[in-house]
């Protein structure tokens, strides 16, 4: 059945092309594309056969050619530093930060299409870069948008199943719940029970895929709404894009949220293959359990305190500081605070990272996005005091790889500026738009065939043992 939608939603994108034929910048676009280019699907079914010999290709070649050494350390300390992930999505420089399909930050704000001139990127462009590599057209970005909103159908017993919560549960729990009873729809599980070829996994992958990316907007905003808002709903709106739609859905309809929101969604997506959640969704995506059952997975991973549920962490944080210290708070009593935090057995939320090393390009977008927008907001002051104030303490502790910020030190009070301030439900943003990474990469998985994952553990005394030989040797 969603194949056919999809088939029928390719019909009316065809058409809005033609509609759209008669403005001139749409027209020079018409000329050097063909029809099959609006649609993703098309686009990706050229480009996966020529991926799949890369990577043949690569695998003949230096199949046999080492990456580094690996230590006890690393084993015992996360695997940090240990490469073992493939992830074509987008990948993470220490210095200086993410680049999504080999682009930074700055440059997806230059490139990608934006709702209005110079406003910030449309997750749907982000979500054609991350697939296919290259930089969408307004005309490709808006045949996207208009797929997302014909996939974001969401049956009665998704909510059901949140409804079956209390309403105080944990808004990750209410997600991940809606999240696990959308999987009952998903096309990969019934394929695989017909039989399908290992050749053609990618296909029902793809349509889980974009149809759950299409679908957790309105799980997400249902359970805001369930929680803080008397349960009144708000539907769809059909003029709007995803990330305008999501702000829409939470009830929330100045432009300058909008274009948060469309940021945010941006931003958040995709941190390359190693972080929890990205990593959960690939490990159990290679069992061949399909995007539904990988992604609820993620987002256990991502109600973590110290992955994606940082981002509530650091508003609670923020507001107990101005709870004990007042808003106009000195360097001394927010230097006074931070090290009370520390010597609690605390860490400091916010700060830190497994292997960014420099101030996250995420912080830095949101921090030009305040310069913007709230200059004067007495949180986001406090936030830049912080960020004096923070990472030569961490310093000093000596033991604190990257006393920087990360994305999560910003994030909450841009949306608490906003009226979003209900920081309990701050990582469920988080995992709508880390929908649209996972879900990219799980395609990539099966379209290149990657295999179960599943890395050798030891013991100690195998550990132990294995040293005592290499010493002797
Ligand atoms: N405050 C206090 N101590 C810290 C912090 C911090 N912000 N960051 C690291 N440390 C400690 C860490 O707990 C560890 O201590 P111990 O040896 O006593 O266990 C020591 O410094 C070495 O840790 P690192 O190697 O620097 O960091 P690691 O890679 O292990 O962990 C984080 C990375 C992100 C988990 C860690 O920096 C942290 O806990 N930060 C605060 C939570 C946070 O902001 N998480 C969000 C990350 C981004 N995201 O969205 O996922
Ligand atoms: C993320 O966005 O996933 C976080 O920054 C954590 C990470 O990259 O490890």
């Amino acid at each position: 059945m969603v194949f056919l939608k999809g088939v029928s939603a390719l019909s009316r994108l065809t058409s809005r092309v033609k509609q759209h034929s008669s403005l001139s910048n749409s027209v020079r676009w018409l000329q050097t594309q063909t029809s099959s280019d609006i649609d993703l699907h098309s686009q990706l079914k050229e480009l996966i056969p020529e991926q799949q010999e890369r990577l043949k290709k690569l695998r003949a070649e230096h199949g046999k050619v080492q990456l580094g050494t690996i230590t006890v350390d690393m084993v015992i300390g996360g695997m940090r530093g240990m490469t073992g992930l493939l992830w074509e999505t987008s990948l993470l420089d220490p210095d200086e930060g993410i680049r999504f399909r080999g682009l930074s930050i700055p440059e997806c704000q230059k490139l990608l299409p934006a709702a209005k001139p110079d406003g910030e990127p449309l997750p749907e462009g982000l979500l054609w870069l991350l697939l296919t590599g290259k930089v969408p057209s307004k005309v490709q970005v808006d045949a996207l948008s208009q797929e997302l909103r014909d996939r974001a159908v969401v049956p009665d017993y998704v909510f059901k199943a949140i409804d079956a919560l209390p309403v105080s549960a944990h808004p990750m729990t209410q997600f991940a719940t809606g999240v696990m009873a959308l999987q009952v729809q998903s096309e990969f599980q019934k394929a695989y029970e017909k039989g399908i070829s290992k050749t053609k996994y990618w296909e029902p992958t793809y349509e889980d895929a974009l149809s759950l990316i299409a679908r957790v907007p309105l799980v997400a905003s249902y359970v805001y709404r369930r929680m803080y808002k008397d349960g009144k709903f708000i539907p769809m709106d059909d003029s709007l894009d995803y990330g305008g739609n999501f702000s829409h859905m939470l009830g929330f309809s100045s432009p300058q949220m909008h274009e948060l929101m469309r940021l945010y969604v941006t931003i958040h997506s995709d941190h390359e293959g190693g972080n929890v959640s990205a990593h959960t969704g690939h490990l159990v995506g290679s069992a061949l359990s399909d995007p539904y059952l990988s992604f609820a997975a993620a987002l256990n991973g991502l109600a973590g305190p110290l992955h994606g549920l940082a981002n509530q962490e650091v508003l609670l944080w923020i507001k107990s500081v101005v709870d004990e210290c007042g808003e106009n708070i000195s360097k001394d009593q927010l230097k006074n605070y931070v090290w009370k935090t520390l010597n609690s057995g605390k860490v400091v939320p916010g700060f830190g990272h497994g292997v960014l090393r420099k101030t996250d390009p995420r912080y830095m977008c949101q921090r030009e996005f305040a310069l913007k927008h709230l200059p004067d907001d007495p949180l986001f002051k406090l936030v830049s005091q912080l960020y004096e104030v923070v990472p030569p303490i961490l310093t000093e502790l000596g033991k604190v790889k990257n006393p920087w910020p990360n994305v999560d030190a910003h994030s909450g009070v841009l949306l608490n500026y906003f009226g979003l301030t209900e920081a309990r439900y701050y990582t469920v943003l988080f995992g709508v738009s880390r929908s649209i990474g996972i879900c990219s990469q799980l395609i990539w998985d099966r379209a290149l065939g990657l295999p179960l994952e599943r890395p050798k553990s030891v013991t100690m005394d195998w550990l132990e043992n294995y040293c005592k030989k290499a010493k002797a040797a």
